[in-house]
């Protein structure tokens, strides 16, 4: 009984501690051993293709659905869609720009998705397409004047009160160096994107104004299992549902989709493509922790700093890992594995020491034997390359110099990655 006693006190003493100080030296690394992703959780060894798919990919899918990302639904029988403007000469004539707003309830109801989409005007066939959730608003990611600005729930920076509020004009294109619309469109690729509030409002409560909140109404409950979703799972299934609507766009290939996020929306890309297997290719920009970083390395963000600052990230069942990597049932590198034998491509920027651009290297690295066991070449190296130096075959890597960030130099590597796998002929 005293025991009992005293391993439920250290229990809330670690609970409620401090995160143990941000470590930047790779000396500092803990010692740590990586789950084998090719032993099951019996100890049995994962000796081919159908092993991995009937048994070993299904249980290291549940133990992230479980203990971290939480358990998502699936596609809403009330999804309905519609195109609520279409413009055949946008981005100078380079694009046709349509704006689709997705509802999830019934009489659409319930919190809309609105999807931007541009696809290239010079690909007569349909186009291969690129799906990313953006951080501030469609508006954001082009100075094209014929974006609609939608409203947003966000938190006041002054009074940290939510309110709904309309970005102002002034930030039209405040993202446009994050994502070269005009370049994909001369490369022959589709670009679909939803903003994260539509989905859910970055903040701990910001779910009440979301989809999670929604769907957790609909069904008369008013807390969140430990293992139910939590924001990165909400925006992962929004991209999801960008591609139910995609698959019946006739000027999108959406059988050659590529999921891409930066940063959060790395993680929550990762996420997507490890569970929805429609993503012909998985793209992870300097997703860091939680995302392509090995949480075991504890370099940079860790467990404690991610479950302390976004409590709404990830499920409940997480919080017990703070601080306590080498007890998870997983790493990183089973997120980046799930997503074989489709081709997933890695990368981070030199200063990005928060996100441990060396731990995104070794998490891609150890994902290598599952795409090996497909006969598929997988990174193709074993040191972890000098920037600005891409590698991989059917795992791209690189890490570039400068910021946390997405820039020209990212997306050529993306393009030129994307051209190889999915066919596009230059
Ligand atoms: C940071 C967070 C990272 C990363 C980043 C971002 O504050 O610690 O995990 O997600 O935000 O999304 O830009």
């Amino acid at each position: 009984m005293k025991l009992i006693l005293c391993l439920f006190l250290l229990g809330m003493v670690l609970a409620r501690a401090e995160p143990r100080p941000v470590n930047y030296d790779e000396a500092g690394i803990p010692a740590y051993t990586l789950p084998d992703p090719l032993v099951c959780s019996d100890g049995t060894r994962v000796a081919d293709v159908a092993a991995w798919q009937t048994k070993r990919r299904p249980e290291i899918l549940k133990l992230f659905q479980h203990e971290m990302q939480g358990v998502s639904p699936g596609r809403p029988a009330e999804l309905k869609w519609e195109t609520v403007n279409c413009d055949k000469s946008a981005l100078g004539g380079l694009a046709t720009r349509k704006e689709i707003t997705v509802w999830f309830g019934a009489e659409k109801s319930g919190p809309p998705m609105h999807i931007l989409l541009y696809t290239p005007n010079a690909v007569k066939q349909p186009a291969p397409v690129f799906v990313s959730v953006n951080f501030d608003g469609n508006h954001t990611v082009n100075a094209d004047p014929g974006i609609t600005i939608t409203e947003q729930w966000a938190l006041d920076k002054k009074t940290k009160q939510e309110k709904l509020t309309r970005p102002d004009e002034k930030t039209r294109g405040q993202s446009v160096g994050r994502w070269e619309a005009e370049k994909i469109m001369a490369r022959g690729y589709a670009l679909a994107t939803i903003q994260r509030a539509d989905l859910e409002p970055d903040y701990p409560e910001g779910w009440r104004h979301g989809i999670r909140g929604f769907l957790l109404e609909k069904a008369g409950q008013k807390e969140f299992a430990p293992d139910a979703w939590g924001a990165i799972g909400a925006w992962a299934w929004g991209l999801s549902r960008a591609l139910d609507v995609l698959e019946t766009e006739p000027a999108v290939d959406a059988r050659r989709a590529v999921v891409i996020g930066h940063s959060r929306m790395g993680k929550a890309a990762l996420w997507a493509g490890a569970q929805d297997e429609r993503f012909a290719l998985v793209i992870s920009n300097d997703s860091g922790e939680g995302g392509a970083a090995l949480a075991r390395r504890c370099f940079g963000e860790t467990t404690a700093v991610i479950n302390r600052n976004f409590p709404h990230w990830f499920c409940a069942n997480f919080k017990k890992y703070s601080d306590q990597e080498a007890t998870l049932p997983f790493d990183q590198h089973e997120l980046v594995a799930l997503v074989a034998p489709r081709p997933v491509y890695v990368a981070s920027a030199e200063e990005d020491r928060w996100a441990d651009p060396h731990g995104e290297f070794l998490a891609a690295l150890n994902a290598e034997p599952v795409w090996k066991l497909f006969g598929r070449p997988g990174l193709g190296v074993k040191e972890w390359p000098a920037v600005n130096q891409p590698v991989g075959a059917t795992i791209g890597y690189h890490m570039r110099t400068g910021k946390h960030d997405v820039t020209a130099y990212d997306w050529e590597q993306y393009l030129g990655f994307a051209d190889k796998h999915l066919g596009v002929k230059k």
